[in-house]
């Protein structure tokens, strides 16, 4: 029975002067730090798209927020973000990357996008997560990163369906709010289907 660290998608483009700008995204990077070390395991995805994406209002002809059906389900349109190999794509600048011992890609298929950290939106293709922390004998999961209301989230309801025992580190996530209460339904989402919620003060307190 060990611990995971999940850092989902902490990536400049979703930091406040990125592509896909989360408010207040980068202050998340300390907290992170902070909980590092009390983990066996830390691991971190990356939104990592192909030029062109079909995920980007761009590529669709479209403007950022629009929707449209993409692989028989609904799609937001985002601002070009995370293309592989740019620095939009890079850690943000501050998080301890010597912690971090693998990333996981998503969101490289070109015709598909990938909110959760396991699997693309329709779960055609695994990541390389589960089968990764299945190898490691890891059972417990805390979840923080970007964005809340989006991959945070997705990748914690697929950790609930996987049946890992779930944790989402409230202070250090960070959400786009699209529409006002987003991150207010993920985190009820979130806790409704399993998941418990928790801050990093009463993590650390608890000397673990
Ligand atoms: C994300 C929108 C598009 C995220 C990624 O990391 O939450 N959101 N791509
Ligand atoms: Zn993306």
């Amino acid at each position: 029975m060990s611990k995971a660290l999940i850092l989902v998608d902490v990536q400049n483009d979703f930091s406040p002067d990125g592509a896909l700008p989360v408010p207040d995204g980068d202050a998340i990077v300390p907290v992170i730090n902070l909980l590092m070390p009390h983990f066996d395991h830390v691991i971190a995805t990356k939104d990592w798209h192909p030029e062109g994406h079909a995920s980007f209002a761009s590529t669709q002809g479209k403007q950022p927020g629009e929707q449209m059906i993409l692989a028989g389900i609904e799609q937001i349109l985002w601002p070009d973000h995370c293309v592989q190999e740019t620095h939009g794509a890079e850690f943000i600048a501050g998080l301890n990357l010597d912690a971090i011992e693998r990333v996981i890609y998503k969101g490289t298929q070109p015709e598909i996008d990938s909110y959760s950290g396991f699997f693309d939106n329709q779960r055609y293709q695994a990541t390389g997560l589960a089968d990764y922390l299945h190898k490691i004998a890891v059972t417990e999961l805390y979840i923080v990163g970007l964005a809340t209301d989006y991959c945070v989230k997705y990748t914690v309801l697929d950790a609930i369906s996987l049946g890992f025992k779930t944790w989402v580190i409230q202070d250090a996530c960070r959400g786009v709010n699209l529409h006002d209460g987003d991150i207010e339904a993920a985190w009820s989402t979130m806790q409704a289907a399993g998941c418990q919620l928790t801050v990093s003060s009463s993590f650390l307190q608890k000397g673990y």
